[in-house]
């Protein structure tokens, strides 16, 4: 089974996704997401110009020295792009060498340890009545666990109330302001953290006792912030506080675990096991944000969950919209099989995104599941893609008050 031929589609169906297509002599294709939201171009570089020629002739079955070749070969590794890159051709072999076993991904890497994914969808609302109204529509949904997030008195705009993945960029139209530019936003942290445990209280008071409640933070606050916000939200019990530091200085999180008992995930933007180290190895989190496409596909992200699994940490895959049906897809089959899961978030996908991608797997009863169809369940059709070409898009910006840039 060797590998004749591996294209990288570029398109923009609702929004820009990188797919890798990994096609073998004896005509079996594989798909590996490889987006990498307000980047997208660099992942499709280097796999077009660096990885596509080496996969030529290679044995597509040799999944795991593929990896190594592509990871420790480059001899410059880790970072998204080479990760996103790694993950793309990665999740394709699996879903070859699925297709040729004729099984659900699931099957080969272990077979079913649930029936089905937990799913936690997103609330939003500038004020609190919008809020709860988000919460009720989700829950008529299906939704079982709600992220919830909340505008701040003063500030316009602010993470999580547009889509998760974040507000397109301004500009590059056409027909006005030149190219496309990240959009920019104000942010305040002391008025955040006056208001959010108010919100929380609302909702906990509306909802009752029983469903998880999640929130996610976005790498806004220092240590020290972050243990306020945490010990301030335990009265209302949330599943998990997400990214609530940059988290890159891992140690700093021993000052956060120190002060508060609300549960800890982090880790969207971390690639590898080693973004991991001490974070695990400390029990500092709780749960493992990192995504099949973003952590080096099926082979390096179950890599970690396995290191995280010791440590009695578990998965929390990111699912925004901007990780294509292709990476959920690879998220469920694998979300499935591990003994340490966790949660998956769901915020699903435009239709216009899933004229492109055929996709296979439910969301029922705030669940999701695969199908039984051979490898991942997934098909791209290149006529629907066609008519959705790539468009310049950016995530935004963030400043504080006085102007200087903050993490977004
Ligand atoms: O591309 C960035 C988004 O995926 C991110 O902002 C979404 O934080 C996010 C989340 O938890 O879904
Ligand atoms: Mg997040």
């Amino acid at each position: 089974m060797k590998i004749g031929k591996a294209e990288v589609l570029v398109a923009s169906p609702g929004r820009n996704f990188v797919t890798l297509r990994v096609t073998t002599d004896d005509g079996l294709t594989g798909l590996g997401d490889a987006t990498l939201n307000g980047r997208e171009l660099a992942v499709a570089a280097y796999l077009r110009d660096h990885v596509a020629p080496l996969l030529i002739g290679r044995d597509a079955g040799r999944i795991e020295d593929t990896w190594q070749y592509l990871y420790r070969g480059a001899y410059w590794r880790r970072g998204p792009v080479t990760m996103a890159s790694v993950a793309a051709v990665d999740t394709a072999l699996w879903d070859i060498k699925a297709k040729a076993a004729g099984m659900p991904l699931y099957q080969l890497l272990g077979g079913r340890s649930r029936d089905g994914l937990l799913a936690y969808g997103h609330a939003r609302g500038a004020e609190l009545p919008e809020l709860l109204d988000s919460i009720r529509e989700r829950r008529e949904q299906g939704y079982r666990a709600i992220r919830v997030q909340t505008g701040v008195p003063g500030l316009h705009g602010t993470y999580g109330l547009a889509s998760a993945s974040g507000p397109r960029a301004v500009g590059g139209t056409g027909h006005d302001s030149g190219p496309a530019r990240p959009a920019e936003e104000t942010w305040d942290t002391s008025a955040y953290l006056r208001h959010v445990p108010g919100v929380f209280e609302a909702v906990r008071a509306e909802v009752g006792p029983e469903l998880p409640l999640l929130h996610d933070v976005h790498h806004r606050l220092t240590p020290i912030q972050a243990a306020r916000l945490g010990k301030s939200l335990e009265p209302y019990d949330l599943f998990w506080l997400e990214d609530v530091t940059p988290a890159e200085n891992q140690e700093a999180l021993r000052l956060v675990r120190q002060h508060t008992t609300t549960p800890l995930a982090l880790g969207e933007v971390f690639n590898t096991i080693w973004d991991y180290k001490t974070l695990v190895q400390e029990q500092l989190i709780d749960y493992v944000r990192s995504p099949v496409t973003h952590a080096g596909g099926i082979t390096g992200l179950r890599r970690i969950l396995d290191f995280a699994a010791v440590h009695q940490v578990k998965s929390g895959m990111h699912g925004p919209e901007d990780i294509s049906p292709v990476g959920l897809s690879a998220a469920i089959h694998l979300g499935l099989a591990i003994p340490n899961f966790g949660i998956q978030e769901y915020s699903g996908h435009t239709a216009a995104t899933h004229t492109v991608f055929r996709t296979s797997y439910a969301f029922a009863g705030g669940t999701l599941s695969p199908s039984e169809q051979p490898g991942l369940g997934v098909d791209y059709d290149d006529d629907a893609a066609a008519a959705f070409p790539y468009e310049a898009a950016y995530l935004p910006v963030n400043r504080l008050r006085d102007g200087t840039v903050h993490d977004w």
